[in-house]
């Protein structure tokens, strides 16, 4: 696995990399875990700027400011609610790869992700875990420009499954 690479638990909105991601909801209005914490710790500058994107599909990735936070800026990325039947690996590896290629068109060197769709949207840890490690090795594979990427567990059980799933990347 790429030395870039950090696993660590914690709390996302604390971390002071350049860039922060969001697992948001295709409205981008804010909701409920991850999103409601980074809405709440950003203000409401945050909500603001995030109404006049249009919102955003799933899979894809909409860049702000990042307000009241330590870090610059936050993406904003739509994980897959997990169903049978659907491209799920396709579409959460697609928010973790349009999510990097929106910080190096930005010139963000650090950025930290949480583990996208794991919660409300229900994707399976191990399995997410595996696409996630994955999507940002093979980015980093191919990219010379950013210095650090965080995998942001925010409990015991994330942060054992993430570890397993990095010894197999
Ligand atoms: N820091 C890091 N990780 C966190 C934090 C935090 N402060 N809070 C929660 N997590 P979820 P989803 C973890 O449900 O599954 C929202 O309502 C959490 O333990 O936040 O992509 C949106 O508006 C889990 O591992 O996001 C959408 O409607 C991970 O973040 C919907 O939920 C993702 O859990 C998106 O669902």
């Amino acid at each position: 696995m790429d030395k870039r690479i950090e696993i660590v638990k914690g709390d996302i909105t604390q971390l002071n990399t350049d860039a922060i991601v969001n697992a948001a909801n295709s409205s981008l209005l804010g909701g409920g875990g991850v999103d409601g914490a980074i809405h709440r710790a950003a203000g409401p500058g945050l909500l603001e700027e995030c109404r006049s994107l249009n919102g955003c599909r799933t899979g894809e990735a909409k860049i702000t400011k990042g307000y009241s936070l330590k870090a610059r800026h936050v993406i904003h990325t739509v994980g897959p609610i997990y169903r049978n039947g659907q491209d799920n690996a396709i579409l959460l590896r697609s928010c973790y790869l349009r999510s990097l290629e929106l910080a190096v068109s930005n010139g963000i060197k650090s950025i930290a992700f949480p583990s996208i769709s794991t919660g409300v949207y229900g994707y399976p840890l191990e399995e997410a875990a595996m696409v996630a490690l994955t999507a940002v090795n093979d980015f980093l594979g191919k990219d010379d420009t950013l210095e650090k990427v965080v995998m942001v567990c925010f409990d015991d059980r994330n942060l054992k499954v993430l570890s397993t799933a990095a010894a197999g990347v």
